[in-house]
């Protein structure tokens, strides 16, 4: 009845003094709410409803759970007690919690003879926060992580479940043992593109209410990488399930970069100096030249000259591969780059394209965080070992026969264009292609998440380098433009300066983006920016080696809300995000 009254005037007309009395006494009358339901209201939220926050409860018991929980098709394995420290978290013991761990729709499969469930464990902390998150897993999935929820970014302070939320993790319906055989079942492919999350979440809420003696108040979804696909395909297809979406580095295109990056492998093969090391194309030493470029020409462009390269947008702009790096006069000697590499490297920057010139995926920003090893294990050893089991077993129709697969070879030698064609066909066995169950459905309209008052987080850094920040705002663009050309009432975007695929490179990646996300969903407290931290030398979690040693060991910085740009005051500390204004 809240959320309904709130659902409240939008878009006054600033002329219309009618309309401004009326607001004047719905906002009277309103104020006898709790105040926490009414922050935002008539702000940036564009008159959205505002939806309550969620209220604590305990857990009824734990380890009869396990004869208690009942859901069609679910078999609960086990429920133990865990005692509070027996995980831990930042040094910081994890409270303590009942997991419960089980299989739904166990069965075999008629197709490749192998046995597939989706595999889960929950999570239950004895004191609750009211809150369910759903925790998106990375790569292929086929692993029940740990179910103890990420805020995100590299090596968190916190988790959910320390935080008092109830987790869910899965396999998404097929065991890692398969690898990328499980692609060869129709019904894994689905699982794992979509229908394992749309069957758990249904379940989940079911379990936490026979835990607590009611269902989850407020529900989140969130994860990076794969997880961030995960995420977003959530937004657009269970909008009514989930009230708030952490999206991390979402390879939400996910078949088409895997190509694009096959197709990166055979173009870096060409300037290979070794036919059994891809690195030899583009070495550490190469990449620093270039990173090294990108900072001399666009480091300062935010106002202060520190490693950091805030205004992605103006340094593409500004940085010329072929005129700001020195082409080798003789041989490579890791100052300078080939004519030869110059131009496979320009070309893959521009974005790897299909035999007739059409762009596979999407363009990459040049940034200051290539000459890391995170950079080359996206780059040249994924195409080999991670995306050939994707474009050659999970996605294709017909899938390559799994007896025989070979994914080294398949990537440098297969037909790029013949790998695109297949991810987007079907036939009898396999009647949904990948393009449909791996990707969001239509992801700039996100109308039902926006209308129910549902918020979404997104981040990408811009050193990804198997995932381009470029398609993720290339999407943002999209919804803004969806959305009259602004989408921050209820998603918003924030660029990472140098960070690698979901943590790493030279890069402030440190940070709690489900706690700002809370915020936002539950008091309207709209998230114009984030602190972030380096995770130097003493971090208590784990160090980023990538962190120069230059930085402040903790040092810290906005992440703006795009278009924003963290941009330096003009003085104090260069090492403190108190220092920059998102501008
Ligand atoms: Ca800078």
């Amino acid at each position: 009845m809240v959320e309904g009254m709130l659902r409240a005037p939008v878009y006054l007309n600033p002329g219309d003094e009618a309309m401004r009395t009326r607001m004047h006494i719905r906002l009277l009358a309103m104020s006898a709410l709790p105040a926490a339901l009414l922050v935002g209201c008539g702000g940036s939220d564009g008159g959205l409803p505002q939806l309550a926050a969620a209220t604590p409860a305990s857990l009824l018991s734990c380890t009869d759970l396990a004869s208690k929980i009942s859901f069609a098709n679910t078999t609960i394995t086990a429920a133990n007690a865990i005692t509070a420290g027996t995980l831990t978290v930042a040094g910081t013991a994890v409270p303590a919690h009942c997991q419960i761990t089980g299989k739904m729709n166990q069965r075999v499969s008629a197709v490749d003879g192998n046995s597939y469930a989706i595999g889960f464990e929950m999570r239950l902390p004895n004191a609750w926060n009211g809150r369910f998150f759903y925790q998106a897993n990375g790569g292929i999935d086929g692993n029940v992580l740990t179910a103890t929820g990420g805020v995100n970014g590299g090596a968190g302070l916190t988790n959910a479940l320390a935080m008092g939320f109830a987790v869910i993790s899965s396999d998404a319906g097929h065991a890692a043992a398969l690898g990328a055989n499980f692609g060869i079942d129709p019904q894994a492919r689905l699982d794992y593109g979509y229908q394992a999350a749309a069957k758990l979440t249904p379940m989940a809420k079911s379990a936490i209410k026979t835990a607590y003696g009611k269902g989850p108040d407020r529900s989140y979804f969130g994860g990076c990488s794969n997880g961030g696909r995960h995420t977003m395909v959530a937004a657009t297809r269970q909008p009514e399930e989930y009230d708030g979406y952490l999206v991390g580095d979402p390879g939400f295109r996910l078949p088409l970069a895997a190509i694009a990056n096959i197709a990166g492998a055979q173009a870096y093969a060409t300037v290979a100096t070794s036919s059994t090391d891809l690195s030899t194309a583009f070495t550490t030493a190469e990449r620093a030249v270039v990173s090294n470029a990108v900072l001399a020409k666009c480091d300062a462009l935010d106002g202060v000259t520190d490693g950091l390269v805030q205004n992605t947008t103006a340094c593409q702009a500004a940085f010329n591969l072929n005129t700001d790096v020195p082409t080798c006069s003789s041989s490579r000697d890791g100052t300078c780059l080939s004519a030869a590499q110059k131009t496979v490297v320009s070309k893959l920057f521009s974005g790897a394209t299909t035999s007739s010139g059409a762009r596979i995926y999407s363009t990459w920003p040049f940034d200051a965080g290539l000459a890391t090893s995170n950079f080359a294990f996206w780059k040249f050893t994924s195409p080999l070992v991670l995306d050939s089991g994707g474009a050659g077993l999970i996605w294709p129709t017909p899938p390559e026969d799994a007896a025989t697969f070979n994914g080294p070879v398949f990537a440098l030698t297969g037909n790029v264009d013949t790998m695109l064609s297949r991810v987007g066909a079907t036939n009898a066995t396999y009647t949904e292609s990948a393009l449909s169950f791996m990707q969001p459905v239509n992801p700039s309209n996100l109308a039902k998440l926006r209308d129910r008052g549902a918020k979404m987080m997104v981040y990408h850094g811009t050193s990804d380098p198997i995932f381009s920040s470029d398609d993720t705002t290339t999407w943002y663009e999209s919804l803004r433009a969806a959305n009259s050309g602004n989408a921050t009432s209820f998603a918003r975007f924030y660029r990472v300066p140098g960070m690698n695929h979901c943590s790493g490179g030279p890069s402030t990646d440190q940070f709690d983006m489900l706690t700002p996300l809370v915020n936002w969903v539950e008091k309207g407290q709209a998230p114009d920016s984030v602190v972030a931290n380096a995770r130097g030398a003493g971090n208590a979690v784990a160090v980023n080696t990538d962190v120069p040693s230059s930085w402040s060991a903790s040092r810290s910085r906005p992440l703006c809300a795009y278009p924003k740009v963290a941009t330096y005051n003009g003085s104090g500390d260069k090492e403190s995000a108190s220092s920059f204004s998102c501008k």
